[in-house]
Protein backbone atom coordinates (compact mmCIF):
# COMPACT_ATOMS: atom_id res chain seq x y z
CA UNK A 1 0.00 0.00 0.00
CA UNK A 2 0.94 3.76 -0.28
CA UNK A 3 3.57 3.91 2.34
CA UNK A 4 2.12 7.77 3.42
CA UNK A 5 -0.94 6.51 3.87
CA UNK A 6 -1.89 6.04 7.68
CA UNK A 7 -3.95 3.08 9.07
CA UNK A 8 -5.92 5.71 10.57
CA UNK A 9 -9.85 7.21 9.92
CA UNK A 10 -9.99 10.67 10.13
CA UNK A 11 -12.54 13.17 9.14
CA UNK A 12 -10.74 16.80 8.12
CA UNK A 13 -13.75 18.32 6.52
CA UNK A 14 -17.77 17.86 6.24
CA UNK A 15 -18.37 14.99 4.28
CA UNK A 16 -18.06 16.21 0.90
CA UNK A 17 -15.38 17.96 1.43
CA UNK A 18 -15.14 21.45 -0.87
CA UNK A 19 -12.52 19.22 -3.38
CA UNK A 20 -15.00 16.61 -3.96
CA UNK A 21 -17.78 18.97 -4.43
CA UNK A 22 -16.10 20.94 -7.55
CA UNK A 23 -14.89 17.42 -8.77
CA UNK A 24 -18.83 15.75 -8.23
CA UNK A 25 -19.79 19.23 -9.97
CA UNK A 26 -17.56 18.11 -13.28
CA UNK A 27 -18.58 14.59 -12.83
CA UNK A 28 -22.37 16.17 -13.79
CA UNK A 29 -21.27 18.19 -16.39
CA UNK A 30 -18.75 15.27 -17.98
CA UNK A 31 -20.08 12.27 -17.07
CA UNK A 32 -23.40 10.34 -18.22
CA UNK A 33 -25.89 10.62 -14.91
CA UNK A 34 -26.28 6.87 -15.41
CA UNK A 35 -23.30 6.28 -14.15
CA UNK A 36 -24.17 6.30 -10.08
CA UNK A 37 -22.07 7.31 -7.05
CA UNK A 38 -22.43 5.52 -3.34
CA UNK A 39 -20.40 8.13 -1.46
CA UNK A 40 -19.89 11.81 -2.92
CA UNK A 41 -15.73 11.79 -2.16
CA UNK A 42 -13.19 11.13 -4.84
CA UNK A 43 -10.63 8.97 -3.94
CA UNK A 44 -6.81 10.08 -4.10
CA UNK A 45 -4.99 6.90 -2.65
CA UNK A 46 -5.92 4.06 -0.87
CA UNK A 47 -4.24 0.61 0.78
CA UNK A 48 -5.08 -1.76 3.50
CA UNK A 49 -7.99 -0.71 5.45
CA UNK A 50 -8.48 2.61 4.45
CA UNK A 51 -9.52 5.58 1.40
CA UNK A 52 -8.34 8.50 1.04
CA UNK A 53 -10.08 11.36 -0.54
CA UNK A 54 -9.18 14.54 -1.91
CA UNK A 55 -10.10 16.82 0.81
CA UNK A 56 -7.29 14.80 3.38
CA UNK A 57 -10.37 12.83 4.95
CA UNK A 58 -9.58 8.55 5.29
CA UNK A 59 -12.64 6.14 5.80
CA UNK A 60 -12.39 2.82 7.09
CA UNK A 61 -13.34 0.65 3.72
CA UNK A 62 -15.89 -1.65 4.42
CA UNK A 63 -16.25 -1.94 0.66
CA UNK A 64 -13.55 -3.23 -0.70
CA UNK A 65 -14.85 -2.10 -4.25
CA UNK A 66 -17.24 -3.77 -4.28
CA UNK A 67 -15.63 -7.03 -3.69
CA UNK A 68 -12.49 -6.32 -5.84
CA UNK A 69 -9.46 -5.00 -3.61
CA UNK A 70 -9.27 -8.55 -1.08
CA UNK A 71 -6.06 -8.66 -0.45
CA UNK A 72 -5.72 -4.43 -0.54
CA UNK A 73 -5.75 -1.67 -2.51
CA UNK A 74 -2.26 -1.61 -4.01
CA UNK A 75 -1.42 -4.42 -2.53
CA UNK A 76 2.95 -4.52 -2.74
CA UNK A 77 3.83 -7.86 -5.12
CA UNK A 78 0.68 -6.70 -7.36
CA UNK A 79 2.57 -2.84 -7.66
CA UNK A 80 5.70 -4.64 -8.37
CA UNK A 81 4.81 -7.12 -10.73
CA UNK A 82 2.63 -4.73 -12.76
CA UNK A 83 5.57 -2.48 -13.10
CA UNK A 84 7.61 -4.88 -14.20
CA UNK A 85 5.29 -6.06 -16.91
CA UNK A 86 3.72 -2.56 -17.93
CA UNK A 87 7.78 -1.73 -18.94
CA UNK A 88 8.26 -4.85 -20.90
CA UNK A 89 4.99 -4.98 -22.83
CA UNK A 90 1.52 -3.27 -22.32
CA UNK A 91 -0.25 -5.40 -25.31
CA UNK A 92 -0.08 -7.75 -27.82
CA UNK A 93 -3.45 -9.47 -28.11
CA UNK A 94 -3.27 -13.27 -26.46
CA UNK A 95 -5.13 -14.35 -30.06
CA UNK A 96 -2.02 -12.72 -31.69
CA UNK A 97 0.99 -13.59 -30.38
CA UNK A 98 0.52 -15.31 -26.98
CA UNK A 99 2.18 -14.75 -23.68
CA UNK A 100 3.36 -16.71 -20.60
CA UNK A 101 1.24 -14.89 -17.98
CA UNK A 102 -2.05 -15.66 -19.40
CA UNK A 103 -1.04 -19.17 -19.49
CA UNK A 104 0.04 -19.32 -15.58
CA UNK A 105 -3.12 -17.45 -15.02
CA UNK A 106 -4.61 -20.69 -16.73
CA UNK A 107 -2.45 -23.19 -14.56
CA UNK A 108 -2.88 -21.47 -11.55
CA UNK A 109 -7.00 -21.09 -11.67
CA UNK A 110 -6.97 -25.08 -13.10
CA UNK A 111 -5.12 -25.72 -10.10
CA UNK A 112 -7.22 -23.80 -7.22
CA UNK A 113 -10.58 -24.07 -8.49
CA UNK A 114 -12.93 -26.83 -7.17
CA UNK A 115 -12.28 -30.23 -7.83
CA UNK A 116 -9.67 -32.00 -9.20
CA UNK A 117 -10.62 -33.24 -12.67
CA UNK A 118 -8.51 -32.00 -15.84
CA UNK A 119 -9.65 -28.32 -16.14
CA UNK A 120 -9.01 -25.32 -18.82
CA UNK A 121 -9.67 -21.79 -18.50
CA UNK A 122 -9.92 -18.99 -20.47
CA UNK A 123 -9.81 -15.00 -19.67
CA UNK A 124 -11.67 -12.01 -20.36
CA UNK A 125 -12.22 -8.52 -19.21
CA UNK A 126 -15.38 -8.05 -16.65
CA UNK A 127 -17.60 -10.17 -15.01
CA UNK A 128 -20.42 -10.38 -16.93
CA UNK A 129 -18.29 -10.96 -19.94
CA UNK A 130 -17.00 -14.49 -18.29
CA UNK A 131 -20.74 -15.48 -17.43
CA UNK A 132 -21.87 -15.15 -20.95
CA UNK A 133 -18.87 -16.72 -22.10
CA UNK A 134 -19.32 -19.24 -19.53
CA UNK A 135 -23.24 -19.67 -21.44
CA UNK A 136 -21.55 -19.92 -25.18
CA UNK A 137 -19.78 -22.56 -24.21
CA UNK A 138 -22.25 -24.36 -22.03
CA UNK A 139 -24.42 -24.20 -25.45
CA UNK A 140 -21.92 -25.29 -27.41
CA UNK A 141 -21.21 -28.32 -25.27
CA UNK A 142 -24.80 -29.59 -24.60
CA UNK A 143 -26.09 -28.56 -28.13
CA UNK A 144 -29.22 -26.99 -25.99
CA UNK A 145 -30.18 -23.51 -25.36
CA UNK A 146 -32.42 -22.86 -22.18
CA UNK A 147 -30.73 -21.26 -19.11
CA UNK A 148 -31.43 -20.95 -15.60
CA UNK A 149 -30.68 -18.51 -13.29
CA UNK A 150 -32.59 -17.95 -9.92
CA UNK A 151 -34.39 -15.67 -7.57
CA UNK A 152 -32.40 -12.31 -6.55
CA UNK A 153 -29.90 -13.23 -8.84
CA UNK A 154 -27.00 -10.67 -10.42
CA UNK A 155 -24.89 -11.91 -12.93
CA UNK A 156 -24.08 -8.40 -14.80
CA UNK A 157 -25.07 -5.53 -17.16
CA UNK A 158 -24.15 -6.52 -20.92
CA UNK A 159 -27.54 -7.65 -22.58
CA UNK A 160 -27.41 -11.25 -21.97
CA UNK A 161 -26.39 -11.45 -18.44
CA UNK A 162 -28.92 -8.24 -17.68
CA UNK A 163 -31.88 -11.14 -18.40
CA UNK A 164 -29.86 -13.27 -16.07
CA UNK A 165 -30.06 -10.64 -13.55
CA UNK A 166 -33.42 -10.76 -11.46
CA UNK A 167 -33.58 -6.96 -10.51
CA UNK A 168 -35.18 -4.38 -12.42
CA UNK A 169 -34.47 -1.23 -10.96
CA UNK A 170 -31.73 0.26 -11.68
CA UNK A 171 -30.26 -2.73 -13.69
CA UNK A 172 -32.79 -3.37 -16.30
CA UNK A 173 -35.60 -1.14 -16.31
CA UNK A 174 -35.68 0.69 -19.66
CA UNK A 175 -33.14 -1.85 -21.22
CA UNK A 176 -35.01 -4.06 -22.69
CA UNK A 177 -35.80 -6.73 -25.06
CA UNK A 178 -33.63 -8.97 -22.94
CA UNK A 179 -31.70 -11.98 -24.50
CA UNK A 180 -34.49 -15.09 -24.88
CA UNK A 181 -34.41 -18.75 -23.60
CA UNK A 182 -33.57 -17.61 -19.67
CA UNK A 183 -35.88 -19.26 -17.31
CA UNK A 184 -35.92 -18.29 -13.41
CA UNK A 185 -36.31 -20.65 -10.43
CA UNK A 186 -36.74 -20.03 -6.75
CA UNK A 187 -33.86 -19.73 -4.41
CA UNK A 188 -33.47 -21.02 -0.70
CA UNK A 189 -33.65 -17.92 1.07
CA UNK A 190 -33.08 -19.30 4.90
CA UNK A 191 -34.55 -16.15 5.91
CA UNK A 192 -37.30 -15.55 4.22
CA UNK A 193 -38.46 -19.46 3.45
CA UNK A 194 -41.06 -21.60 5.61
CA UNK A 195 -39.16 -22.47 8.21
CA UNK A 196 -39.82 -26.03 6.80
CA UNK A 197 -38.26 -25.45 4.14
CA UNK A 198 -34.68 -26.87 4.37
CA UNK A 199 -31.75 -27.15 1.72
CA UNK A 200 -33.02 -30.67 0.07
CA UNK A 201 -36.86 -29.42 -0.01
CA UNK A 202 -35.92 -25.71 -1.81
CA UNK A 203 -33.84 -27.67 -4.20
CA UNK A 204 -37.21 -30.08 -5.14
CA UNK A 205 -38.84 -26.86 -5.59
CA UNK A 206 -36.42 -25.10 -7.60
CA UNK A 207 -36.06 -28.68 -10.14
CA UNK A 208 -39.85 -29.06 -10.47
CA UNK A 209 -39.75 -25.32 -11.78
CA UNK A 210 -37.23 -26.41 -14.58
CA UNK A 211 -38.35 -29.61 -15.29
CA UNK A 212 -41.94 -28.21 -16.05
CA UNK A 213 -41.05 -25.36 -17.12
CA UNK A 214 -37.96 -25.62 -19.17
CA UNK A 215 -37.31 -29.60 -19.50
CA UNK A 216 -33.68 -31.39 -18.99
CA UNK A 217 -33.58 -31.52 -22.61
CA UNK A 218 -33.67 -28.36 -23.66
CA UNK A 219 -31.32 -26.84 -20.61
CA UNK A 220 -27.79 -25.96 -21.19
CA UNK A 221 -26.62 -24.25 -17.52
CA UNK A 222 -28.02 -23.94 -14.26
CA UNK A 223 -26.10 -21.06 -13.32
CA UNK A 224 -26.33 -19.59 -9.57
CA UNK A 225 -23.95 -17.58 -7.50
CA UNK A 226 -23.10 -19.85 -4.45
CA UNK A 227 -24.07 -17.34 -1.86
CA UNK A 228 -25.70 -14.37 -3.70
CA UNK A 229 -23.63 -11.04 -3.82
CA UNK A 230 -26.31 -7.96 -4.81
CA UNK A 231 -29.25 -10.29 -4.21
CA UNK A 232 -28.41 -9.66 -0.51
CA UNK A 233 -25.59 -11.60 0.68
CA UNK A 234 -28.13 -14.78 0.68
CA UNK A 235 -26.76 -18.44 1.57
CA UNK A 236 -29.30 -20.37 0.56
CA UNK A 237 -29.82 -23.99 3.15
CA UNK A 238 -27.31 -26.77 3.73
CA UNK A 239 -27.66 -29.36 0.61
CA UNK A 240 -29.54 -27.09 -1.62
CA UNK A 241 -26.51 -26.47 -3.85
CA UNK A 242 -25.40 -29.94 -3.76
CA UNK A 243 -29.02 -31.08 -4.46
CA UNK A 244 -29.15 -28.67 -7.76
CA UNK A 245 -25.34 -30.16 -8.94
CA UNK A 246 -26.40 -33.70 -8.36
CA UNK A 247 -29.50 -32.93 -10.45
CA UNK A 248 -27.34 -31.24 -13.10
CA UNK A 249 -24.95 -34.22 -13.10
CA UNK A 250 -27.70 -36.48 -13.94
CA UNK A 251 -29.17 -34.79 -16.48
CA UNK A 252 -26.59 -33.17 -18.48
CA UNK A 253 -26.39 -29.51 -17.53
CA UNK A 254 -24.02 -27.62 -17.34
CA UNK A 255 -23.61 -26.11 -13.53
CA UNK A 256 -22.18 -23.00 -13.58
CA UNK A 257 -20.91 -21.27 -10.27
CA UNK A 258 -20.55 -17.65 -10.40
CA UNK A 259 -17.93 -16.88 -7.95
CA UNK A 260 -17.46 -13.42 -9.39
CA UNK A 261 -17.74 -12.20 -5.72
CA UNK A 262 -17.41 -15.10 -3.65
CA UNK A 263 -14.18 -15.90 -5.12
CA UNK A 264 -10.38 -15.75 -4.40
CA UNK A 265 -10.63 -15.93 -0.46
CA UNK A 266 -13.65 -13.78 0.36
CA UNK A 267 -15.64 -16.18 2.26
CA UNK A 268 -13.20 -17.42 4.15
CA UNK A 269 -12.18 -20.23 1.48
CA UNK A 270 -10.66 -19.87 -1.82
CA UNK A 271 -13.66 -20.48 -3.54
CA UNK A 272 -17.63 -20.44 -1.82
CA UNK A 273 -17.98 -24.35 -3.41
CA UNK A 274 -15.42 -25.26 -1.45
CA UNK A 275 -17.11 -24.45 1.59
CA UNK A 276 -20.19 -26.43 0.46
CA UNK A 277 -17.97 -29.19 -0.80
CA UNK A 278 -19.64 -29.17 -4.44
CA UNK A 279 -17.35 -29.27 -7.70
CA UNK A 280 -18.97 -27.07 -10.45
CA UNK A 281 -19.00 -28.22 -13.92
CA UNK A 282 -17.70 -24.41 -14.65
CA UNK A 283 -16.86 -21.85 -12.61
CA UNK A 284 -17.01 -17.65 -13.50
CA UNK A 285 -14.67 -15.98 -11.53
CA UNK A 286 -13.58 -11.89 -11.53
CA UNK A 287 -13.46 -9.04 -9.11
CA UNK A 288 -10.94 -10.25 -6.65
CA UNK A 289 -9.06 -12.28 -8.96
CA UNK A 290 -6.48 -9.69 -10.09
CA UNK A 291 -6.09 -6.96 -6.62
CA UNK A 292 -8.01 -4.16 -8.76
CA UNK A 293 -6.55 -4.86 -12.15
CA UNK A 294 -9.86 -5.43 -14.79
CA UNK A 295 -9.58 -10.02 -15.52
CA UNK A 296 -11.84 -12.47 -15.77
CA UNK A 297 -11.98 -15.90 -16.14
CA UNK A 298 -13.92 -19.18 -17.10
CA UNK A 299 -12.60 -22.46 -15.67
CA UNK A 300 -14.21 -25.77 -16.06
CA UNK A 301 -13.90 -29.43 -17.13
CA UNK A 302 -11.68 -30.04 -19.94
CA UNK A 303 -14.15 -31.36 -22.10
CA UNK A 304 -17.10 -28.42 -21.77
CA UNK A 305 -14.42 -26.01 -22.41
CA UNK A 306 -13.00 -27.47 -25.56
CA UNK A 307 -16.11 -27.70 -26.80
CA UNK A 308 -15.71 -24.62 -28.97
CA UNK A 309 -14.25 -24.35 -31.95
CA UNK A 310 -11.26 -22.59 -32.36
CA UNK A 311 -10.79 -19.11 -32.24
CA UNK A 312 -15.16 -19.27 -30.80
CA UNK A 313 -14.10 -17.52 -27.98
CA UNK A 314 -11.69 -14.28 -27.37
CA UNK A 315 -11.69 -10.23 -27.53
CA UNK A 316 -8.75 -8.19 -27.93
CA UNK A 317 -8.04 -7.31 -24.13
CA UNK A 318 -8.87 -10.69 -22.26
CA UNK A 319 -6.41 -11.98 -20.34
CA UNK A 320 -4.06 -8.96 -21.22
CA UNK A 321 -0.65 -9.28 -20.07
CA UNK A 322 -0.81 -6.30 -17.19
CA UNK A 323 -3.92 -8.28 -15.53
CA UNK A 324 -2.24 -11.64 -15.73
CA UNK A 325 0.69 -9.96 -13.94
CA UNK A 326 -1.72 -8.63 -11.36
CA UNK A 327 -3.45 -11.60 -11.28
CA UNK A 328 -0.08 -13.96 -10.41
CA UNK A 329 1.23 -11.51 -7.68
CA UNK A 330 -2.88 -11.27 -6.30
CA UNK A 331 -2.89 -15.43 -6.12
CA UNK A 332 0.67 -15.21 -4.51
CA UNK A 333 -0.46 -12.99 -1.75
CA UNK A 334 -3.33 -14.52 -0.83
CA UNK A 335 -0.97 -18.11 -0.36
CA UNK A 336 1.80 -16.33 0.80
CA UNK A 337 -0.24 -14.24 3.55
CA UNK A 338 -2.59 -17.18 4.67
CA UNK A 339 -5.72 -15.01 3.69
CA UNK A 340 -7.70 -17.35 3.58
CA UNK A 341 -7.58 -18.13 7.24
CA UNK A 342 -7.75 -14.58 7.48
CA UNK A 343 -11.13 -14.01 6.33
CA UNK A 344 -12.38 -16.99 8.49
CA UNK A 345 -10.73 -14.60 11.74
CA UNK A 346 -12.91 -11.59 9.84
CA UNK A 347 -16.05 -13.67 9.86
CA UNK A 348 -15.55 -14.26 13.32
CA UNK A 349 -14.84 -10.70 14.36
CA UNK A 350 -17.75 -9.46 12.06
CA UNK A 351 -20.29 -11.51 13.01
CA UNK A 352 -19.52 -11.63 17.01
CA UNK A 353 -20.03 -7.47 16.92
CA UNK A 354 -22.93 -8.04 15.09
CA UNK A 355 -24.65 -10.55 16.60
CA UNK A 356 -24.64 -8.17 19.88
CA UNK A 357 -25.72 -5.42 17.96
CA UNK A 358 -28.99 -8.05 16.85
CA UNK A 359 -29.40 -8.84 20.44
CA UNK A 360 -29.97 -5.52 21.41
CA UNK A 361 -32.37 -4.45 18.42
CA UNK A 362 -34.70 -5.96 16.30
CA UNK A 363 -34.16 -4.12 13.30
CA UNK A 364 -32.04 -6.25 12.43
CA UNK A 365 -33.41 -9.29 11.43
CA UNK A 366 -31.04 -11.70 9.76
CA UNK A 367 -27.29 -11.69 10.20
CA UNK A 368 -25.26 -13.80 7.86
CA UNK A 369 -22.37 -14.44 5.21
CA UNK A 370 -19.25 -15.97 5.17
CA UNK A 371 -15.74 -14.99 5.57
CA UNK A 372 -15.09 -11.78 4.53
CA UNK A 373 -18.54 -11.22 2.80
CA UNK A 374 -20.88 -10.47 5.96
CA UNK A 375 -24.53 -8.49 5.56
CA UNK A 376 -27.55 -7.96 7.91
CA UNK A 377 -30.84 -7.71 6.20
CA UNK A 378 -32.58 -4.96 8.41
CA UNK A 379 -36.44 -4.90 8.58
CA UNK A 380 -39.16 -3.06 10.57
CA UNK A 381 -39.35 -3.51 14.27
CA UNK A 382 -41.15 -6.44 15.10
CA UNK A 383 -41.73 -7.86 11.97
CA UNK A 384 -40.04 -9.29 8.97
CA UNK A 385 -41.10 -6.34 6.43
CA UNK A 386 -37.84 -5.21 4.74
CA UNK A 387 -36.71 -1.36 5.57
CA UNK A 388 -34.67 -0.14 2.58
CA UNK A 389 -35.16 3.54 4.21
CA UNK A 390 -33.11 2.49 7.28
CA UNK A 391 -30.46 0.37 5.44
CA UNK A 392 -30.04 3.60 3.33
CA UNK A 393 -30.19 6.03 6.44
CA UNK A 394 -27.30 3.91 8.32
CA UNK A 395 -25.30 3.43 5.36
CA UNK A 396 -24.94 7.28 5.19
CA UNK A 397 -24.58 8.12 8.64
CA UNK A 398 -21.49 5.34 8.99
CA UNK A 399 -20.39 7.70 5.18
CA UNK A 400 -20.59 10.62 7.00
CA UNK A 401 -18.62 9.21 10.02
CA UNK A 402 -15.73 7.85 7.66
CA UNK A 403 -16.69 4.33 7.11
CA UNK A 404 -17.52 2.98 3.70
CA UNK A 405 -20.04 0.11 3.70
CA UNK A 406 -22.38 -0.74 0.53
CA UNK A 407 -26.49 -1.70 0.62
CA UNK A 408 -27.68 -4.35 -1.66
CA UNK A 409 -31.01 -7.13 -1.80
CA UNK A 410 -33.41 -7.30 -3.74
CA UNK A 411 -35.72 -5.00 -1.54
CA UNK A 412 -32.26 -2.87 -0.94
CA UNK A 413 -32.18 -3.49 3.05
CA UNK A 414 -29.37 -5.23 3.15
CA UNK A 415 -26.06 -3.70 4.51
CA UNK A 416 -23.73 -5.15 3.24
CA UNK A 417 -19.46 -5.34 4.66
CA UNK A 418 -16.88 -6.94 2.34
CA UNK A 419 -13.32 -5.19 4.07
CA UNK A 420 -10.72 -6.17 2.54
CA UNK A 421 -8.42 -9.09 4.24
CA UNK A 422 -5.30 -6.14 4.62
CA UNK A 423 -7.74 -4.34 7.24
CA UNK A 424 -6.34 -4.31 11.12
CA UNK A 425 -8.46 -5.77 13.81
CA UNK A 426 -8.54 -2.32 14.92
CA UNK A 427 -9.78 -0.35 11.96
CA UNK A 428 -12.62 -3.71 11.52
CA UNK A 429 -13.83 -3.11 15.21
CA UNK A 430 -13.95 0.40 15.06
CA UNK A 431 -15.96 0.44 11.60
CA UNK A 432 -18.36 -1.75 13.74
CA UNK A 433 -18.30 0.51 16.09
CA UNK A 434 -19.34 3.53 13.97
CA UNK A 435 -22.07 1.15 12.68
CA UNK A 436 -23.82 1.00 16.13
CA UNK A 437 -23.42 4.53 16.58
CA UNK A 438 -25.45 4.81 13.21
CA UNK A 439 -27.99 2.24 14.02
CA UNK A 440 -28.15 4.22 17.59
CA UNK A 441 -28.52 7.79 15.79
CA UNK A 442 -31.11 6.50 13.17
CA UNK A 443 -34.64 6.22 15.29
CA UNK A 444 -38.00 5.82 13.34
N1 LIG B 1 -21.63 -11.85 -11.17
C1 LIG B 1 -21.99 -12.49 -8.84
O1 LIG B 1 -21.40 -9.77 -8.25
C2 LIG B 1 -20.71 -7.80 -10.24
C3 LIG B 1 -21.94 -5.03 -9.72
C4 LIG B 1 -21.74 -3.59 -9.56
P1 LIG B 1 -18.80 -7.11 -13.72
N2 LIG B 1 -21.23 -7.26 -9.04
C5 LIG B 1 -21.05 -5.83 -8.83
C6 LIG B 1 -22.70 -2.84 -10.43
O2 LIG B 1 -23.62 -2.23 -9.88
O3 LIG B 1 -22.50 -2.84 -11.66
C7 LIG B 1 -21.04 -9.22 -10.56
C8 LIG B 1 -21.36 -10.15 -9.54
C9 LIG B 1 -21.66 -11.47 -9.89
C10 LIG B 1 -21.33 -11.00 -12.16
C11 LIG B 1 -21.02 -9.68 -11.89
C12 LIG B 1 -20.67 -8.78 -13.03
O4 LIG B 1 -19.33 -8.42 -12.96
O5 LIG B 1 -17.31 -7.20 -13.59
O6 LIG B 1 -19.41 -5.94 -13.01
O7 LIG B 1 -19.27 -7.23 -15.13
Amino acid sequence: MPASLEQRRELVTAIPGPRSQELMARKHAAVAQGIGTTLPVFAIEAGGGIVKDVDGNSFIDLGSGIAVTTIGNSAPRVVDAVREQVAAFTHTCFMVTPYEGYVAVAEALNRLTPGDHEKRSALFNSGAEAVENAIKIARAHTKRQAVVVFDHAYHGRTNLTMAMTAKSMPYKSGFGPFAPEIYRAPLSYPYRDAKAMDGHLAARRAIDVIEKQVGADNLAAVVIEPIQGEGGFIVPADGFLAAIVDWCTANGVVFIADEVQTGFARTGAMFACDREGIVPDVIVTAKGIAGGLPLSAVTGRADIMDASHVSGLGGTYGGNPLSCAAALATIETIEAEGLVERAQQVERLMLDALHRLQADDDRLGDVRGRGAMIAVELVKSGTDEPDADLAKAVATAAHRAGVIVLTCGTYGNVLRFLPPLAISDELLTEGLEVLTRAFTEVQP
